[in-house]
């Protein structure tokens, strides 16, 4: 079958991850094009011309280019509509799921960043430990805030959302292997476990993992 997908991307990237995973949900295939962050690939002259901010992901869905893991998931979703990443019932609970992924995607995610680490490093002189410090505080006031939101409300079920991963699963499974990265106690935390031990019995989570791709020479 041709590739009309392609998705470029980085391994350890969360936000890659995320659509690594809504691909895999969806049985879509596609052709994998490693940026490595670590060899500084997005800074490459030819990337640009994918995503002026040089971030990961960037789906081409034969010459359409789209960045933003949330868009492109939105997107996927719309144009196959296969295993819904979002709630087909009413607005109200779309809403609902897309508040728990942007709470990740906007007020968890970009403060440990790459880009964001290193002028911490660069410009602010935190070293290592200041800079792990520094995410663990941010991602445990947003997963705060995140179990009391999903312990209070009766959408929940066996995943964020009902019995089905939506996209807010996508959003958090990363997440949590960032905190897990930076050492977050996740003993606070017992939903989000529960949850994350869930999705990890999902080979679309499980075969999208970091750890599954082999690293680069
Ligand atoms: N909001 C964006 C975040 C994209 C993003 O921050 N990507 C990171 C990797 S997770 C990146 O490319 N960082 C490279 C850098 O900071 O130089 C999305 O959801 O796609």
């Amino acid at each position: 079958m041709a590739h009309t997908l392609t998705l470029y991307h980085h391994i350890r990237s969360s936000a890659s991850y995320r659509v690594r995973i809504a691909l895999a949900l969806k049985g879509l295939d596609y052709r994998s094009h490693l940026i490595d962050l670590s060899r500084h690939d997005q800074l490459a002259p030819g990337f640009a011309e994918k995503n002026p901010a040089r971030l990961v992901p960037v789906l081409d869905d034969d010459g359409t280019l789209i960045t933003q893991s949330l868009a492109i998931i939105e997107y996927l979703d719309e144009t196959h509509p296969q295993a819904p990443l979002l709630p087909r019932t009413n607005a109200a609970d779309r809403a609902w799921v897309r508040q728990i992924a942007l709470s990740i995607g906007c007020e968890i995610h970009p403060l440990q960043n790459l880009g964001v680490l290193n002028q911490l490093r660069d410009g602010l002189g935190l070293d290592e430990a200041q800079r792990k410090d520094w995410s663990a505080h941010w991602i445990a006031r947003g997963f705060d805030a995140l179990e009391q939101r999903l312990s209070a409300s009766s959408r929940r079920g066996a995943f964020c959302f009902g019995d089905q991963p939506t996209v807010a699963d996508i959003f958090l499974v990363p997440q949590i292997v960032n905190a897990r990265r930076f050492d977050v106690d996740m003993k606070p935390y017992p939903i989000l476990r529960e949850i994350d031990d869930r999705c990890m019995a999902l080979p679309a989570f499980v075969d999208t993992h970091p750890s599954r791709f082999p690293a680069r020479p």
